[in-house]
């Protein structure tokens, strides 16, 4: 979601600055943008369409500078049209990009209007850049360090002035910004990667901070105008995402990723150790009562699985929280929680302020579960483990969500251990079928086939219900998630003991009901929720194990996964939901790795 970069040298910047905007577009955008300083003049590029349009565009006009910057725009405010794209100007003097909300853009709006500026665009950006003009001393620095005193909200910013040539001036506050310093030249970026091969010499930015860019100066101001020294970092950050080989889309690349990823993710793991999750891990799971998991999305479904398998293994109390709520909404803060985010990027806005949220209430023991070692969320941890997903480029998570339970799955063990709940035998158990992972997945993946033929039959539907039980519930609703996000059929999970309670309502011969059977103590429970669909003439789409004898009969359709893998199970469970999602959607001819109106890295609130 939303890309920055912005770039002042000596050399044409235009090909670093669409080369880092390509590199951003996993993030998922709507339009586009570059704007450079030319012979004393603001000039920019707009484009609704793919960063190679505006390439192209750009080159037909000729377009290059020393200093410039660019954005890839996920509208929030005002359509993705190229009007409402950024750069926005303000008076031909300032050009600005904005990744984040300006909350109270009305009032400033009005203010602006009433001094005699004019809007072309709907977006709560376009407020920044006439602010800063109207705020101009001559020093765009000092200038812009006064202007973001009046900004209500989320923004990380680049700007730059047509009467200073070779300054950028960058600014954050609850979105994610990071310094490149080159020889000579110096860069700003929305993340690592989009600098790859350009430097790999970062700073990250803190909350509140101004940053003054100029050839030979990279000098950094926080939120009260004092200096700050902020660390130079070597981040060896991918050059962006890999090839799709012989894959059709990211999504379906990364779903066949999955045992590298968690095999990755779990290499190193020789026995269950605190530190693990960094070195005062040990100190901080022995003093914790229960745990709180704040996450958005998928992330949170990760954490209802983890739920299960932590009150069950380790025997300690769990909540799992939708961050956007948690951070709102009064509750009873617990000192003695551990707090634990999951994010693929470590920077999800709403997740980032919920750990703040929670820490302002004094619950400091705090882990991330992320994919991003140098993201916002593990900086801002005490405790960390890095899933090794590699870039995840499809909008829909996969690998990222797999790799997350594995992680989640080794706390919960870990935690059982700090708790004496743990024998030597369980944990060689676990071991074992932890690294044996990556092969039970693989049989999954081989099922592909006899999915793709359910997917022919999915694709003419526009309703699905999704049903699991116990900790396959969770499993369910990213079943159902991934189908909505990536086909646009409408899906809803449920726990298969709550259908009569009203969802029994919407089963007709229309309605196919994916139900994830695992053969767990739950799976007698589970085959009587199944006739209660079949006896309303539901037809039933069963993932079962081959050892659960649930055969196909009139209306109840079987696809068998290996053998029940116990505790695990729900890892091997999802991947069955991912593939029949993708060829779903394959069928319907939707963009996969791009659903519409979604974004990836979800850096506004
Ligand atoms: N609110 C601004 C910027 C949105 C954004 O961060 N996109 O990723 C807009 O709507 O243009």
């Amino acid at each position: 979601m939303c890309g920055i970069v912005g770039a002042v040298a000596k050399r044409n910047i235009t090909p670093i600055l669409l080369q880092g905007l390509k590199r951003l577009e996993y993030r998922g955008y709507d339009s586009c943008g570059v704007a450079l300083h030319v012979d004393g003049m603001l000039q920019r590029s707009r484009s609704t369409a793919r960063v190679a349009e505006l390439e192209a565009q750009v080159e037909k006009s000729g377009l290059s500078g020393f200093t410039g910057i660019a954005h890839t725009r996920w509208a929030t405010h005002g359509a993705p049209a190229s009007h409402n794209a950024h750069p926005h100007f303000s008076r031909e003097r300032i050009a600005l990009v904005h990744n984040g909300i300006i909350e109270n853009h009305d009032e400033l709006r009005a203010e602006l209007k009433a001094a005699g500026y004019e809007f072309e665009s709907q977006t709560d950006t376009e407020v920044i850049a006439h602010l800063v003009d109207q705020m101009y001393t001559g020093d765009l620095f000092e200038t812009v360090q006064q202007a973001v005193k009046r900004l209500h909200g989320a923004y990380a910013i680049a700007v730059f002035c047509r009467d200073e040539p070779h300054r950028v001036v960058g600014a954050r506050q609850g979105s994610p910004l990071i310094v490149g310093v080159g020889d000579g030249e110096n860069f700003l970026a929305s993340d690592a990667m989009a600098l790859a091969g350009i430097t790999d010499q970062i700073i990250y930015l803190e909350e509140g901070d101004v940053v003054d860019l100029q050839l030979q100066r990279c000098w950094i101001v926080d939120s009260d105008g004092k200096p700050a020294d902020r660390p130079v970092r070597t981040v060896h950050a991918h050059s962006g995402a890999a090839e799709l080989g012989p894959y059709r889309h990211y999504m379906q690349k990364e779903i066949f990723e999955q045992p590298r990823a968690i095999g990755d993710t779990l290499e190193g793991v020789t026995g269950i150790m605190p530190e693990l999750f960094g070195d005062k891990a040990y100190d901080i799971f022995k003093k914790i009562d229960s745990v709180l998991i704040l996450a958005c999305g998928t992330s949170y479904y990760a954490g209802l699985t983890a739920k299960y398998w932590l009150e069950s293994i380790a025997q300690i109390p769990v909540n799992v929280e939708i961050a956007s709520e948690y951070r709102y909404r009064d509750s009873v803060p617990n000192p003695k929680a551990l707090v634990v985010t999951i994010s693929q990027s470590g920077e999800t806005a709403d997740t980032l302020a919920a750990l703040k949220h929670a820490r302002s209430m004094d619950m400091t023991n705090t882990l991330t579960i992320c994919n991003v070692a140098t993201s916002a969320m593990v900086r801002e941890c005490a405790l960390a483990y890095i899933t090794r997903a590699g870039v995840e480029v499809g909008v829909a998570s996969t690998k990222a969500f797999t790799t997350q339970l594995a992680a989640l799955f080794l706390l919960t063990l870990t935690l059982a251990q700090v708790r004496g709940r743990l024998s030597e035998e369980q944990e060689a158990t676990c071991l074992k079928a932890m690294r044996h992972l990556p092969v039970a997945i693989s049989s999954v993946l081989a099922l592909e086939p006899q999915i793709i033929a359910w997917a022919e039959e999915f694709a003419r539907k526009e309703n699905a219900l999704f049903l699991g039980r116990g900790m396959h519930y969770p499993i369910a609703l990213e079943g159902a998630l991934k189908l909505k996000e990536i086909s646009y059929i409408h899906a809803e999970a449920y726990p298969a003991g709550e259908l009569k309670h009203g969802p029994l309502a919407l089963v007709t011969e229309e309605m196919p009901v994916v139900t994830v059977a695992p053969n767990d103590a739950l799976i007698e429970k589970l085959k009587s929720n199944m006739q209660e669909v079949r006896a309303r003439g539901g037809q039933l789409y069963v993932f079962a194990d081959a050892d659960s004898k649930i055969a196909s009969s009139e209306g109840l359709h079987v696809i068998r996964m290996p053998e029940h893998y116990g505790k695990l199970s729900p890892i091997l469970h999802v991947i069955p939901l991912q593939l029949l999602a993708y060829h779903t959607a394959l069928a319907r001819g939707t963009d996969v790795d791009k659903p519409r109106n979604l974004a990836k890295s979800v850096t506004v609130e």
